[in-house]
């Protein structure tokens, strides 16, 4: 190869491999990874100043009620709710223990978003459905937020990292900054 075609696939490797860093690449989760039975335990990690935040409407989106999750979820340590929202301090970790009669108790699915103000809109979550068990070990969901680009949801799964942002498709297209957003 000449070395100018090789100085010409260098640029193409580093344009491929900066367009990569600076999208979103994590892929959405599979249907099951966002399915819960009872006895499952979620665990959040957020760093300051993420926080987790149930309830309340962001903009068009009506969270699901507290008042639902409630049903679904036992929450450690329990979460302070102000008109219908319930929001841990900022990098406080938090974990839920799907409760034994939650497939039952009406409530289907339940979905969350970050507190802080800013990522009220942009962490929103994508929906985890409640079925009955099916007898299996109990799951260990761990979710944190992204380290880097768009705020958002994390869920770590075995095979790698997943984008738990309501709006993700898989993959996800580039991420578009607007101007003044960091
Ligand atoms: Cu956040």
């Amino acid at each position: 190869m000449t070395s100018r075609s090789f100085v010409f696939r260098l640029v193409l490797v580093c344009l491929a491999g900066c367009l990569g860093t600076l999208a979103a690449q994590e892929p959405i989760p599979t249907a099951e990874e966002l399915t819960l039975r009872p006895g499952d335990k979620i665990t959040w990690t957020p760093v300051s100043p993420h926080r987790l935040r149930f309830g309340g409407s962001v903009q068009a989106v009506v969270l699901t009620p507290f008042a639902d999750v409630s049903k679904l979820l036992t929450l450690d340590p329990a979460l302070v709710v102000e008109q219908g929202i319930a929001t841990a301090d900022a990098g406080k970790k938090v974990t839920a223990t799907v409760k034994d009669g939650a497939a039952s108790s009406g409530v289907a699915e339940f979905f969350f978003t970050c507190g802080f103000p800013a990522h009220n809109t942009l962490m929103l979550s994508k929906s985890f459905k409640i079925v009955a068990s099916s007898g299996q070990a109990p799951r260990d969901i761990q979710i944190v937020n992204a380290a880097s680009g768009n705020p958002r949801w994390i869920l770590k799964t075995s095979g790698g990292d997943r984008n738990l942002s309501r709006n993700a498709t898989s993959p996800n297209p580039p991420a578009t900054k607007k101007k003044g957003q960091k």
